[in-house]
């Protein structure tokens, strides 16, 4: 079994019901187990401006799935949310990213783990540090120490304990 951690973005759509929906979709995947769930925050669009405010979260997964594979049926949920790949960096209904998968440094094609940007996105940071204080990157860099450094402005907590509505 390996250990990952997904990151959930939407500011489409009613975007927290989405983040919820998604996690029961991952969860309800007989190849993965969630074994933990972040609050769920409301962050300001990071990239482009003139787009709806985020919301964001995170889960933890046991899987024994390849990363590929983890990918593939991530993407699967993401196009059953409503998803189309329009602008880079534009507004999207779900997101969701492999940010890390075990201690594994992964930089093929369609993938790259730790996910490149995990370390400046406090969108990122706070959802999976509330799931694992202790996080450290396959680096020994301590997500802790990653968020002190970008902070927590434009960010907020809308909900504490999944369910979240
Ligand atoms: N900004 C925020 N706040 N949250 C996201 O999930 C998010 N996702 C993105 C970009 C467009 C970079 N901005 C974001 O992909």
């Amino acid at each position: 079994m390996t250990t990952a951690y997904i990151a959930l973005g939407s500011n489409l759509e009613n975007p927290g019901l989405q983040l919820q929906r998604a996690v029961d979709d991952i969860d309800s995947l007989p190849e993965v187990e969630v074994s933990g769930c972040s609050k769920l925050y409301i962050s300001d669009p990071v990239g482009p401006k003139g787009q709806p405010d985020y919301c964001n979260a995170a889960v933890r997964i046991e899987t024994r799935l390849a990363p590929l594979a983890l990918l593939d049926i991530m993407q699967a949920i993401e196009n059953d949310h409503g998803r189309v790949r329009t602008v880079r960096w534009g507004p999207r209904t779900l997101d969701l990213d492999i940010i890390l998968y075990g201690d594994n440094i992964i930089e093929s094609e369609r993938l790259t783990v730790p996910h490149y940007q995990m370390h400046v996105r406090n969108f990122v940071l706070c959802p999976i540090l509330d799931i694992d204080p202790e996080l450290t990157l396959p680096d020994g860099r301590k997500a802790a120490t990653l968020l002190a450094e970008v902070g927590t402005d434009g960010i907020e907590v809308m909900a504490t304990h999944y369910p979240w509505f």
